[in-house]
C-alpha cells in the first residue's frame, strides 16, 4: 500500500495514525468506513503483524469488514462482541460540540448503531470537516423503500417548518439506480445548507415513519482527532 500523497490524505493519515496509538491488546474496537478509517483499519493491520496485537475489530460496513480480512485484523459481529471498548470512525461535518454528520459513504445506520454500543467514540477527520454550523454537507437519512415517495414528500414538508436554510430530499442514485445501503435500504440526502438546532432535527427526523434513521450524530463522539496537510494533529 503505498502512503498518502495529497494534502488532504496526509491529513487523513495523520489522524488514523494517531488515532490508532488508543487502541491497546484486548480491546473490542469498532471500525468505521470511509476513506479516513481506512487509514486506520491499515494501521491497526500492521500492528497486529509487527506487535502481535490482540484485538477484535467490529466493521461498520460491508467494505470496511473487506478491508479488514485484507490486512489481517481479526473481526467479530456487533452481535458477537456485544459491547465495544472503542469506535474510531470518520465523519463528513464536526461542530465545536463534537457534533458530526456522517453517513456519507452510506453506512450511517450500522456506524450509529456500533458507535453507540461503545464506551468510547473517536472521530478522525482532515481539518476540512471541521464546521461552525452543520448542515452545508447534506445530511444522510436511511429510509425504507416501501412508501419513499410519500416520506420524502413528508420530510420535505416538516422540514419548511424548520430552522434550515432549505428542505430538499435528494434519493441517493449509484450507478444509474437507487443506492442501497448494507441493510438494503435507500439513503435521502437533505439539502439543508444550515442546521439551526441539529440535537432537536435528529429527533424530530426519526418520527416519520420510513425513517430508519439519520446521520445526525449527537453526544456520541467523545473526542475529535483533526489532521492538517503538514502531517501535524490535534485532538478535542
Ligand atoms: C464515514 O466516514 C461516513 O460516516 C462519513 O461519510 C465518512 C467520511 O469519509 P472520509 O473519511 O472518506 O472523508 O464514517
Amino acid at each position: 500500500m503505498t502512503g498518502p500523497t495529497s494534502p488532504q490524505e496526509i491529513a487523513k493519515y495523520a489522524a488514523a495514525r494517531q488515532a490508532a496509538t488508543y487502541v491497546e491488546g484486548g480491546m473490542k474496537v469498532g471500525l468505521g468506513t470511509g476513506s479516513t478509517a481506512a487509514w486506520l483499519v491499515r494501521r491497526l493491520g500492521e500492528r497486529v503483524r509487527d506487535e502481535g496485537l490482540q484485538i477484535v475489530g467490529v466493521p461498520t460496513s460491508s467494505s470496511t469488514a473487506a478491508l479488514a480480512r485484507e490486512v489481517g485484523v481479526p473481526v467479530a459481529t456487533l452481535d458477537e462482541a456485544r459491547w465495544l471498548d472503542l469506535t474510531i470512525d470518520g465523519a463528513d461535518e464536526c461542530d465545536a460540540e463534537l457534533n458530526l454528520i456522517k453517513g456519507g459513504g452510506g453506512a450511517l445506520l450500522q456506524e450509529k448503531i456500533v458507535a453507540t454500543a461503545s464506551d468510547r467514540m473517536i472521530v478522525i477527520a482532515d481539518a476540512t470537516k471541521r464546521v461552525e454550523k452543520l448542515g452545508a454537507f447534506p445530511l444522510p437519512v436511511e429510509v425504507v423503500g416501501f412508501g419513499m415517495n410519500t416520506t420524502k414528500m413528508l420530510l420535505e414538508e416538516m422540514l419548511e417548518g424548520l430552522d434550515v436554510m432549505g428542505n430538499k430530499a435528494v434519493p441517493r442514485m449509484k450507478d444509474g439506480t437507487l443506492f442501497r445501503t448494507d441493510e438494503g435500504n435507500h439513503i435521502l440526502d437533505l439539502h439543508l445548507g444550515r442546521i439551526g438546532n441539529a440535537r432537536q432535527l435528529a429527533l424530530i427526523l426519526n418520527q416519520v415513519p420510513g425513517v430508519v434513521e439519520n446521520g445526525l450524530f449527537i453526544d456520541i463522539c467523545d473526542v475529535i482527532v483533526i489532521g492538517h496537510g503538514d502531517g501535524t494533529v490535534e485532538t478535542r
